[in-house]
């Protein structure tokens, strides 16, 4: 009996040591966690339609939609999401270049989509 529980125990001992180790291991990452930036989308805007990022800090991107199935590109920046009517999507990026630049809905929602824009604004973060 004895001998027959040993090594469930010894396995189950190692599986939790092997998380808290991956949990310890992630730990340290905490404190860099990349800034979450959420944008509303509507027909047929962004809101906010300007945000301000640092170049080479990574950023979570939340774009929520409010009505129908919008999405987001950016092309120098490499953003390409798509989001469900009433549904929201998350876009992670991390700016390589400074500068503005003019992302557009990828979606098309309608007579306005041509006029939703967000314009991302890169920032040098040396300067900080
Ligand atoms: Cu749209």
């Amino acid at each position: 009996m004895k001998l027959k529980t040993f090594p469930l125990i010894t396995i189950s001992f190692a599986i939790l040591a092997g998380y808290a180790a991956a949990r310890t291991a992630r730990a340290p990452k905490a404190s860099h966690n990349p800034q979450t930036i959420t944008i509303r989308a509507s027909r047929f805007a962004f809101e906010p339609s300007e945000i301000t990022v640092k170049k080479g800090e990574p950023v979570n991107v939340v774009i929520q939609s409010e009505d129908v199935s919008h999405g987001l590109v950016v092309e120098e920046l490499g953003i390409r999401t798509e989001v469900k009517k009433g549904q929201s999507a998350t876009v992670t990026f991390t700016p390589e270049t400074s500068g503005t630049f003019e992302g557009k809905c990828a979606h098309f929602c309608g007579s306005g989509h041509g006029s939703m824009t967000l314009t991302v604004h890169v920032t040098d973060s040396e300067g900080q």
